[in-house]
């Protein structure tokens, strides 16, 4: 079942129930904030105590960061862009079988985009809820001129405990240091004891999230950049939206292309960035 809801407050998302697996996605940024697979706890990790009012992003779920990942140079502007916080229209909703749904998000260029980010553009969101959740974002440039763009879908997990789970894929992979802007290179698993804010590079393989009782699997396309990231105990206490202890519970990868993998669209042509996540 495909069914346009409201929260108390008139925030609007649409809920996708099948045999297999539930969502919820935010009208605003076409925001994933829940997924779950029949009788199991949900994949996603979202925020207690998160707001759902419009012009701020929901912490938690996937935020679409979009047409910038991180800070821009104007300072004025929204960190990770301006889709996460832009209203989308709901495309179409697709009842593929009894264990197969899909929905189709678009967001176009208007008067507030230009004013933020100068480019003609069409951006659409195709989710597909089943057992597996898979996620394409696909940018076209329908400019005259070429544009350049890094994003990410900004992955929030749901994790046992921080200090529980190692994530498995990322061996050898060259990345930045967000905290420290060195260039380093992994060793190993990566597990948790501090704040991690990374930018891995030459990223081509899955990448595999073991947890106590589960493992998510991570496969992405069109991107070979991905972010992990965990605000630890200060940064969590900074930070919006978000209860003192929830660094404990969460994680994000993040499917990006992001640092040195930016992306260069001339005009007419489009990129596809997809997450499958199983
Ligand atoms: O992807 C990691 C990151 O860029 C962190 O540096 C971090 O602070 C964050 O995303 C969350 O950003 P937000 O704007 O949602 O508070």
């Amino acid at each position: 079942m495909i069914t346009h809801k409201k929260l108390p407050n008139g925030f609007e998302y649409i809920e996708v129930k099948n045999r297999a697996a539930e969502a919820k996605i935010a009208m605003q940024g076409a925001h994933l904030f829940h997924y779950a697979r029949a009788d199991e706890e949900p994949l996603l990790w979202l925020s207690e105590v998160s707001d759902f009012k419009l012009g701020k992003a929901i912490r938690g779920g996937v935020p679409l960061c979009w047409p910038w990942f991180g800070f821009n140079e104007d300072k004025s502007l929204p960190q990770h862009g301006f889709a996460r916080i832009s209203m989308w229209e709901f495309v179409c909703g697709k009842e593929i079988d009894e264990k197969t749904s899909s929905v189709t998000f678009r967001l176009s260029c208007n008067a507030e985009t230009l004013k933020m980010w100068s480019y003609r553009f069409e951006l659409k969101l195709h989710v597909v809820i089943s057992d597996k959740l898979v996620m394409e974002l696909k940018t076209t440039n329908i400019d005259d001129r070429e544009f350049k763009i890094t994003q990410a879908l900004h992955t929030y997990f749901k994790v046992s405990h921080i200090s529980h789970v190692n994530i498995e894929g990322l061996d050898k992979k060259p990345y930045l240091d967000a905290l420290t802007y060195k260039n380093e290179l992994q060793k190993g698993d990566i597990t948790f004891n501090e704040e991690v804010d990374r930018v891995y590079q030459e990223v081509d393989g899955e990448i595999v999230l073991r947890d106590k009782n589960r493992e998510i699997h991570i496969k992405n396309q069109g991107s070979s950049s991905v972010v992990v990231w965990n605000p630890w105990i200060e940064k969590t206490k900074r930070m919006s939206a978000m209860n003192e202890d929830a660094y404990e519970q969460m994680l994000c990868i993040e499917s990006a292309n992001a640092f040195d993998d930016v992306r260069v669209l001339e005009s007419g042509d489009s990129h596809t960035l997809v997450a499958a996540v199983f």
